[in-house]
């Protein structure tokens, strides 16, 4: 049976599929015919990730799981964490990454979170799994792979940006990674 991944962001499922390979099938919801903007309104990722993966099983009654992220600056109180992907008011990544340096200008604390939380749901039971990765931000972006805020974030351990990996390695690496290897474990246990 297919699972649904309640994302509209081309780059989520791409990396999601390639880390879940051919072991479990994937539904977009271009595939399921899904056109509308799920509304997500929550304070925390969990919020917003039950509410897309709710929304699913309300319109379609489908098994599904959603993914909600976001980059957690210290130096700016967790900013821009869930306004991740409007941060600036509008969802240009340029101007988001632009005004996250703005503010943190020449602030010497430079540490920072990806973080993760996928909601299933699953023959009507619910489920969170989450994923973190600690890094710093870096004041010019670097790099063309990815999305989002990867240009300016280094993974602690690394030398590279999300940006100047390949993805294989942001995939092995990423919070993204983490919580889908949690969610992966969960999927195998109910076989
Ligand atoms: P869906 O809600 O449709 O899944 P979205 O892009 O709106 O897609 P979010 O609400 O979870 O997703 O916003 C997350 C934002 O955080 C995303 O748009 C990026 O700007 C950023 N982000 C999340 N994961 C990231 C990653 O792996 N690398 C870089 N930036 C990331």
């Amino acid at each position: 049976t297919k699972m649904v991944f309640a994302t509209n962001n081309a780059h989520k499922l791409e990396e999601v599929k390639a880390m879940l390979g051919d072991e479990f099938a994937l539904l977009s919801l271009a595939d399921i015919g899904c056109t509308a903007d799920i509304p997500e309104t929550g304070a925390t990722f969990e919020h917003n990730a039950k509410q897309k993966s709710d929304y699913i099983v309300e319109h379609f009654q489908m098994d599904c799981f959603a993914d909600d992220s976001g980059l957690e600056i210290d130096a700016l109180q967790g900013e821009p964490g869930v306004y991740s992907a409007h941060y600036s008011g509008s969802r240009d990544m340029e101007q988001n990454i632009a005004l996250v340096l703005q503010k943190l200008g020449a602030n010497t604390n430079r540490t920072a979170r990806f973080r993760t939380v996928i909601s299933l749901s699953i023959a009507g039971q619910q489920h969170f799994f989450d994923g973190a990765v600690e890094g710093d931000i870096i004041s010019d972006g670097r790099g063309t792979a990815g999305f989002g805020y990867d240009p300016i974030f280094i993974p602690k351990g690394y030398e590279q940006t999300f940006a100047e990996m390949p993805a294989e390695q942001k995939n092995k690496i990423s919070h993204r990674a983490i919580a889908v290897e949690k969610l992966v474990a969960f999927l195998r246990s109910l076989r």
